[in-house]
């Protein structure tokens, strides 16, 4: 005997395409022109925030970070679909998330300038700090969802991962508990189509990375991830369903610049894949949506940039000029304070090495 035990397809959502037009049978119904324009000005403030962040660190005033040109619609459309109470767990791309959800300017830079009371404050927004080991923040993930559920609330972990993320063994780990326990979790996988230099293509041979939710019996969808109307409705969509489970959401988007401020991506990529990937930015097709509508031109983009960045260089000065207290990078580690550790500040507080 011999029969089909299992079938599996996966679906692939766009709302709106390259050009600013708007499938109409998917555009979900909470979403007006009001609320596009929002979504606009947020994903160019994610732009802006991450240019200048460029800038600092070629001076020196900021340590290495990941930028996330390119990548504006995967993480403004999942913020604008998250509630107040719902858990972000990001990796360590995801400022534009941490800026829509309101973490302060100010943390952000304090944190690429090596200062771990940055990272503080991603609590108040229901947020983990930045997590640079690959992956190893979707167990964290799966076990805040866990917890949301055993106390009963009705709160959703968000969790992102990049395509190279989802070869570890972490990510497989975090969805099949997920998938066991019937987890309010939402795994993003910001597939970015780069690991470093590693392509996409060379990180798995399955065809969507969407279908691993498969294989641990979840829902698994791909949305264009530089489409942030199409990612705001899977997001919705997986909230709204998160009392069954977890899902799994591909968005399939681009790094358009460097991996880091430590790589060359000139090295390894052809300048034709970066140009073709240009022409699907998330921002371009928004800003023709909204100019054929007459509610965007070149003044209101020119005075609300001049605006984001004059809140940037506030944050800016008030991060240059912020005194850390040096003890709190002995403070922050154990719950309690180990004997030998507390030598150790004993010993840098006598010799006054910060000063
Ligand atoms: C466990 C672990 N292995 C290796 C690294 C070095 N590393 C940092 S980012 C990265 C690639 C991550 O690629 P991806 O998951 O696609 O995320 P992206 O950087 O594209 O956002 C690697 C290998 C690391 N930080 N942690
Ligand atoms: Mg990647």
């Amino acid at each position: 005997m011999q029969k089909k035990v299992f079938e599996c397809s996966i679906d692939y959502i766009q709302v709106m395409d390259e050009n600013g037009n708007i499938d109409a049978n998917l555009m979900p119904k909470d979403v007006d022109d009001n609320k596009i324009v929002e979504m606009y000005k947020y994903m160019l403030f994610a732009r802006n925030l991450d240019s200048k962040t460029l800038s600092l660190q070629r001076q020196g005033r900021a340590d290495t970070f990941a930028p996330l040109l390119g990548e504006e619609a995967s993480q403004i459309g999942v913020a604008f679909a998250m509630r107040k109470d719902d858990y972000l767990i990001p990796a360590f791309r995801q400022h534009g998330i941490y800026l829509a959800r309101g973490l302060p300017i100010k943390s952000y830079f304090l944190y690429w300038k090596g200062y771990e009371e940055g990272n503080a404050t991603a609590k108040s927004i229901n947020a983990l700090p930045i997590i640079v080991p690959v992956a190893t923040q979707m167990p964290h993930g799966a076990g805040v969802a866990f917890t949301q559920k055993y106390l009963g609330r009705d709160v959703v972990a968000v969790a992102y991962v990049g395509d190279g993320g989802t070869s570890e063994g972490d990510f497989y780990e975090a969805i099949n508990f997920a998938g066991v326990n019937k987890l309010p979790f939402i795994a993003i996988i910001e597939n970015n189509q780069w690991a470093i230099s590693i392509p996409r293509n060379k990180q798995t041979a399955a065809e969507t990375l969407a279908q691993k939710a498969v294989a641990v019996g979840i829902k698994g969808i791909q949305v264009d991830g530089n489409d942030v109307i199409g990612v705001y409705k899977v997001v919705k969509d997986a909230i709204d369903n998160s009392k069954n489970g977890p899902t799994v959401i591909e968005c399939v988007t681009y790094r358009m610049s460097m991996h880091t401020t430590a790589d060359d991506p000139t090295k390894y990529r052809s300048d034709s894949e970066v140009k073709a990937w240009a022409e699907k930015d998330p921002l371009k097709r928004v800003r023709a949506y909204l100019v054929k509508k007459g509610l965007w031109n070149d003044d209101l983009e020119k005075k609300t940039t001049e605006e984001q960045l004059a809140q940037i260089d506030k944050a800016v000065e008030e991060a240059e000029t912020f005194k850390a207290d040096p003890k709190s990078m002995f403070e922050n580690i154990y719950s309690f304070m180990p004997e030998v550790l507390k030598d150790e500040e004993d010993s840098a507080v006598a010799a006054n090495f910060w000063q």
